[in-house]
């Protein structure tokens, strides 16, 4: 076990800070995601609009007020003893359109005084550059990540992060999820696609843009400052095969390469054979200029980070078994696992294993940067939230990732828990999908009074940080 582990708790900005269009903020395709039965249709890309319309309810204009509140919200990560604490940054804060020539000094400031915030109670902010945002001016301009012009105002706005938060923040993450672009493409990366457009073409053209885009970020990065450290992050999660048929257990392995490959880019630095192969049996053509491939073998990422929030199971032949419902990566129901109220299969065990197919892949530090259970949660009169379910959950994780450390010598750098305080679902938009240590008082509608109360998993986590995860073993 490191001894400077940074155990803490992620949130992302489309997701908690709310105050979508004050200080001069710009609109990005996650603030036109609405609550209720279309937010689907919009997170793949299919949208008839790119304006905010009157007919929707849309949940990150106001997410949990974090943009007012942060100062007494991380008081109280705090006084939870947090070592770190995962954010993000709204793009549209910093450059409102995207691509405009100076930043946005009011956005610059925000997050220069959050991380000040932080400072003051040692914690240690991580840092995702850019967790599903792409403001819309660039998507309406050039078709977001489809065209190579994005990559000049990635560096832009990594160009300012790298030099106004210099000796601030020392650990950046370039793009949250990256392979939920695969799955998500309009909330992940931006994407529409037009009538007739092979949307695997589509989806690999923009996962090349951020790759280059990626690697430059931590060529800079390591200018700037060689303290730095900067990952990739992917939806994490093994596929297990359904059977020990070589079939299933093929459709396993390639079900986990698809997701692999984008770390096998951003950590080994280079395209892997597989994905060549089969790219051009697809007849999907990467948009490869002069000097992308050395600058992706040069400039791999220090650390790789993922989010873990269930283990998936593939099959040759999917069509007598059920499904499991609830999250956009497509799983077959495990007959092993229990499942959560949202239908996510629930396997800490699973999380053992990834951590350990991840460094047996790379030999390049992990990191936990998400990991929790979305439950419904009952606020008493006495304002006191039972949350046993959660400290389960939390605590048979934290468990196998000790075990991991521990018994199986992975390098774990830290565990920063998903939502630590209540925030707005990225995939359904719900309030009620919650899963903080900090109960935030509102409902799926925006209605109630925003404020906070910690729940018992509260008292809980703060025992499991000053113990370094010791009272779990015991
Ligand atoms: P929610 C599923 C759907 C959307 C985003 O998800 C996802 C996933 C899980 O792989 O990814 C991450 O809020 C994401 C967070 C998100 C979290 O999972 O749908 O990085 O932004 O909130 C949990 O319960």
């Amino acid at each position: 076990m490191r001894r400077n582990f940074l155990w803490g708790g992620a949130i992302a900005a489309n997701q908690s800070e709310g105050a979508y269009n004050e200080d001069g903020r710009g609109l990005a395709n996650v603030d036109l995601l609405p609550y209720g039965e279309d937010r689907l249709a919009y997170m793949s890309g299919e949208i008839d609009s790119l304006e905010l319309q009157q007919k929707y309810y849309y949940p990150s204009a106001k997410g949990i007020d974090f943009y007012h509140s942060y100062k007494d919200d991380i008081k109280l990560l705090a006084e939870m003893g947090f070592k770190s604490f995962r954010i993000s940054i709204a793009w549209t804060r910093i450059f409102p359109n995207g691509d405009e020539e100076e930043p946005n000094e009011k956005g610059v400031k925000f997050y220069e005084n959050l991380f000040l915030e932080c400072k003051k109670y040692a914690i240690e902010p991580i840092v995702t550059i850019a967790h599903f945002d792409c403001p819309v001016n660039l998507i309406k301009k050039f078709g977001a990540w489809c065209s190579r012009e994005m990559i000049a105002c990635y560096e832009k706005l990594y160009k300012v992060l790298f030099t106004r938060y210099k000796g601030l923040v020392h650990y950046w993450i370039t793009f949250n999820e990256i392979n939920m672009i695969l799955h998500a493409p309009f909330m992940a990366a931006g994407i529409t696609f037009k009538d007739g457009e092979d949307h695997e073409q589509v989806k690999y053209t923009a996962t090349h843009h951020e790759l280059v885009a990626s690697a430059m970020a931590v060529k800079y990065a390591h200018e700037v400052d060689p303290e730095n450290k900067v990952g990739c992050m992917m939806a994490g999660g093994d596929y297990y095969p359904y059977s020990c048929n070589p079939k299933d257990v093929m459709e396993a392995m390639n079900k986990n390469r698809e997701n692999l490959f984008f770390i096998d880019v951003q950590a080994r630095g280079e395209y892997p054979e597989y994905a060549k192969k089969q790219l051009e049996q697809k007849n999907i053509t990467l948009p490869i200029l002069e000097g992308d491939y050395e600058l992706l073998k040069e400039h791999t990422v220090d650390f790789v980070s993922f989010s873990y929030y269930a283990s998936k199971v593939a099959a040759s032949d999917s069509s007598e078994k059920r499904e499991t419902a609830g999250n956009l990566v497509k799983s077959i129901k495990n007959p092993y696992l229990t499942l959560s109220e949202w239908g996510w299969q629930v396997d800490p065990l699973g999380l053992r294993i990834t951590l350990n197919t991840i460094w047996d892949r790379y030999q390049k530090p992990l990191f936990i940067v998400e990991n929790g259970l979305g439950a419904i949660d009952k606020l008493t009169q006495n304002h006191e939230i039972e949350d046993d379910y959660r400290i389960a959950y939390l605590s048979e994780h934290i468990k196998e990732m000790l075990h991991a450390i521990e018994q199986d010598g992975v390098d774990v750098l830290g565990y920063t828990s998903w939502g630590c305080i209540d925030l707005v679902s990225a995939g359904t938009g719900q309030m009620s999908k919650r899963y903080g240590y900090i109960y935030v008082d509102a409902d799926d509608h925006g209605q109630g009074s925003y404020k906070r109360y910690r729940k018992k998993s509260f008292y809980w986590y703060k025992k499991v940080i000053e113990s370094n995860g010791a009272i779990l073993l015991s």
